[in-house]
C-alpha cells in the first residue's frame, strides 16, 4: 500500500511522513499537496496567537485536551521555538511535558520560526492542507503575536483568539500592534493575577466602541492556563463564533481570503526565487556594489537599476 493510500486510511505515521515529505519539498510533493486538496474536509482552524509567555500553549494543551476528550481528531501546530509540545528541549529548567503528547487523537506539529524552502507561511499552510484532508474536527494554530513572524494568522484561521495578561503592558500599544483588527475573541489569561479583572474592564469597553460592522461584540473570556477556570467559556465562545460566521456567509468569505492570499504568496515565492537565480548568474549586483561602495550611486537608484533590468530581460552575465 502506498504512503498515501495508508494517509487516506487515517494512519498518523503516514501523515507524518507525508508532511515531512512536502516540508522537505521532496519528489511528488506537489502532486501529493494536489490530491490532498481535492479533499478539503471539515476542519475548524482556530488561531491562538499573542506575546511569548502569555500562556498560550498552557491553554492550547487544556483546550485540545478538552476537545480529544469528547472525541474530536485535533492537528496542532506549534509555531515556537519553545513549544512545550515538542518535549520542552529548549525550556531549560522549566521543562514541562504536554499532556497531549500520548494521545490517540491528537497529532501535534511542532515548527521552527522559520520554515525550510518555501518559508514558514508555507510550511503552516501545507500541513493545514494535510490536516484537513486526513480529517482533522479541528486543526490549532499557536504563535506569537503578530509581526513577529512571516505568517499572518488571519490568513490561514477562521477564528482568531488573541491571547493577553495583565502584565501585557501598554494595552494601547497593543491595539495599535494590529491586534485589535484580528481578535475574534480576546482571552484574558492568567486571571489570578493582579490587574486581570481590570484589563477585562478596559477591553470591554474598548471593544464597545468598536462593534463590528453588524453590531457584534467580540467576547472577552478570563482564563486561567494553570487551574483551567474559564477554558470552558473559551471552547464555548470559539464554537459560537463557528456558528456566526457560518450563518452570516462569513466564513466563506474567510476562506477566499485565506486562499486569495495563499495563491498570492505562492507567486511572491517564484517570483522572488526567480529574481534571485537571474540576478545570481549576472553581474549586476556586483557592479551595482562597487558603484556603491565609491559612492557613485544610493542604494535606492541600485535596487532600480536591478529592478528595471530585471523586468526588461537585461540582466547581463558576466
Ligand atoms: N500564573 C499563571 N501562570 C500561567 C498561566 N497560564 C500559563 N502560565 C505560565 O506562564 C508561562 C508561559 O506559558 P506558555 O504557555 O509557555 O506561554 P506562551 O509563550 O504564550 O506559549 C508558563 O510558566 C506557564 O506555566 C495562568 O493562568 N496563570
Ligand atoms: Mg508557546
Amino acid at each position: 500500500m502506498s504512503l498515501y493510500e495508508r494517509f487516506r486510511r487515517r494512519d498518523r505515521r503516514a501523515l507524518a511522513r507525508l508532511i515531512t515529505h512536502i516540508e522537505n519539498r521532496k519528489n511528488g510533493y506537489r502532486r501529493l499537496l494536489a490530491a490532498m486538496a481535492t479533499t478539503p474536509g471539515h476542519a475548524h482552524r482556530i488561531g491562538i496567537t499573542g506575546p511569548p509567555g502569555a500562556g498560550k500553549s498552557t491553554l492550547v494543551d487544556q483546550i485540545v485536551a478538552a476537545y480529544a476528550e469528547e472525541g474530536n481528531e485535533v492537528g496542532v501546530i506549534a509555531i515556537d521555538p519553545s513549544s512545550p509540545f515538542t518535549g520542552g528541549a529548549l525550556l531549560g529548567d522549566r521543562i514541562r511535558m504536554s499532556q497531549l503528547i500520548n494521545r490517540k487523537n491528537v497529532f501535534i506539529r511542532s515548527m521552527a520560526s522559520r520554515g525550510k524552502s518555501g518559508g514558514l507561511a508555507a510550511a503552516t499552510r501545507d500541513t493545514i492542507t494535510a490536516f484537513a484532508a486526513f480529517g482533522m474536527d479541528l486543526i490549532i494554530v499557536e504563535t506569537v503575536g503578530i509581526g513577529q513572524i512571516e505568517l499572518d494568522i488571519i490568513d490561514v484561521c477562521d477564528t482568531v483568539v488573541v491571547v493577553l495578561v495583565p502584565e501585557s503592558g501598554d494595552i494601547i500599544q497593543t491595539m495599535k500592534a494590529g491586534l485589535m483588527e484580528i481578535a475574534d475573541i480576546f482571552c484574558v489569561n492568567k486571571i489570578d493575577r493582579e490587574g486581570a479583572e481590570r484589563l477585562i474592564v478596559i477591553l470591554d469597553h474598548l471593544i464597545h466602541e468598536r462593534l463590528a460592522p453588524d453590531g457584534r461584540a467580540f467576547p472577552v473570556v478570563g482564563t486561567s492556563g494553570l487551574s483551567g477556570e474559564g477554558i470552558e467559556t473559551l471552547i464555548e465562545r470559539i464554537a459560537e463564533h463557528r456558528q456566526y460566521i457560518t450563518e452570516t456567509g462569513k466564513f466563506a468569505q474567510r476562506r477566499r481570503r485565506q486562499l486569495r492570499s495563499e495563491i498570492m504568496d505562492n507567486v511572491k515565492e517564484r517570483i522572488a526565487r526567480h529574481l534571485e537565480r537571474q540576478v545570481e548568474i549576472s553581474d549586476e549586483l556586483d557592479r551595482m556594489v562597487n558603484e556603491l561602495a565609491e559612492g557613485m550611486i544610493d542604494p535606492y537608484r541600485a535596487a532600480d537599476r536591478i529592478y528595471d533590468q530585471y523586468f526588461h530581460g537585461r540582466l547581463t552575465s558576466g
